[in-house]
């Protein structure tokens, strides 16, 4: 029996490169070591404001991406969260073990709270159980995650334990794979590459899109002219050539920049031919699966009903454990 895997992304936007090398490009290589499930985790995307009628255009251009980056369904599952009903069930049951003091110190909510002060709801607050909800539901052993979502895979082993406690052993503690690309910054050098703020550069950009945005990133700020040497460990581009570029043009941009022999549009331009030429294949393919629909339909319809099956079998075991399950109504 191969271990399982649940990771997935929130359909809040298009997706960005941080989503690229965070998470989807790592799953590409997990798919033939677990049994992987991939969710799009669309309840997750209403805890900020959303746009309801784009929800359906996302959920379709995010499973597009999955697919024409390279997740298989001939090796893994790829579903939609809100299509699988145990999850939200399951959510709910956590909450009744979850004290409200763990959720409250989570750095995403403390984060979100502030940025989106009109609308603190309790989905913002509650993301955590849901996503150990997602994991627990599948009874994964393990979760790729970038770094930022650590606190939250800790909070998860925290809610396990909780419920295992309480309620005997059912679930098991998931471990973090934390792999390449563990945390992209925005092009503004500031926080994370996120869909929610406005800093990122995404995977469907074109090779013109990607220039434009690069040619005015930040880079080392201590660097102003052409002619101050740079220091390529405090670049938040040069972090980005580690992830794309050869070993030769990261030690020539290096040297290159520390000695001020080249300057950052040279060092840009290296950077920006490489990403788009790895994200290009990925765009073209995406478009033509978008010309496809009934193959993205039959791909989740598939892991739809996989992911159900493995489902219900939890809940029930669930049931049994919280005391739920009548004898009487049988
Ligand atoms: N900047 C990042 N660097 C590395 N990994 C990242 N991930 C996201 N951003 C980065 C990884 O992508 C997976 C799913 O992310 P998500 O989109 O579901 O959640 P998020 O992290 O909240 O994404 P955003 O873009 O910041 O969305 P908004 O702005 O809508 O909240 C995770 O594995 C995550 O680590």
């Amino acid at each position: 029996m191969r271990k399982r895997i649940f990771s997935g992304i929130q359909p809040s936007g298009k997706l960005h490169i941080g989503n690229y090398l965070g998470a989807i490009k790592n799953w590409i290589g997990l798919q033939d070591e677990y049994d992987c499930v991939w969710g799009i985790v669309d309840y997750h995307s209403m805890t900020i404001p959303y746009d309801p009628e784009g929800m359906e255009g996302r959920v379709i251009d995010c499973a597009a991406t999955y697919l024409a980056a390279g997740l298989d369904p001939k090796k893994c599952v790829l579903m939609i969260q809100s299509k699988v009903k145990e999850h939200t069930e399951l959510t709910w049951i956590l909450n009744t073990v979850t004290p409200v003091s763990w959720l409250e110190r989570v750095p995403t909510f403390k984060d979100k709270s502030k940025r989106f002060k009109d609308n603190i709801n309790m989905g913002l607050m509650d993301y955590p159980t849901l996503m150990a909800a997602d994991i627990i539901l599948y009874k994964a052993h393990a979760v790729p995650v970038g770094e930022d979502q650590l606190p939250h895979l800790e909070l998860t082993r925290e809610i396990v334990r909780r419920f295992n406690n309480t309620f005997g052993d059912l679930f098991p503690e998931p471990k973090a794979i934390i792999q390449k690309g563990a945390l992209i910054r925005g092009l503004d050098g500031q926080a994370k590459m996120s869909k929610s703020l406005n800093n990122c550069l995404y995977i469907d950009d074109t090779p013109e899109e990607i220039w434009k945005k690069l040619s005015v990133a930040v880079t080392d700020p201590q660097r102003i002219r052409k002619t101050d040497p740079g220091d390529p460990e405090v670049c938040n581009l040069f972090s980005l050539h580690q992830l794309f570029s050869t070993d030769e043009q990261i030690a020539y941009c290096a040297e290159g920049c520390r000695t001020a022999g080249i300057g950052c549009l040279q060092c840009k331009k290296i950077l920006s031919e490489n990403i788009a030429q790895e994200l290009t294949p990925i765009r073209e393919e995406k478009q033509k699966l978008l010309n496809n629909m009934s193959y993205i339909k039959d791909v989740l319809t598939e892991g739809i009903a996989h992911s159900q099956k493995i489902a219900s079998k939890t809940i029930e075991e669930v049931y049994e454990k919280i005391g739920t399950n009548y004898k009487f109504m049988k």
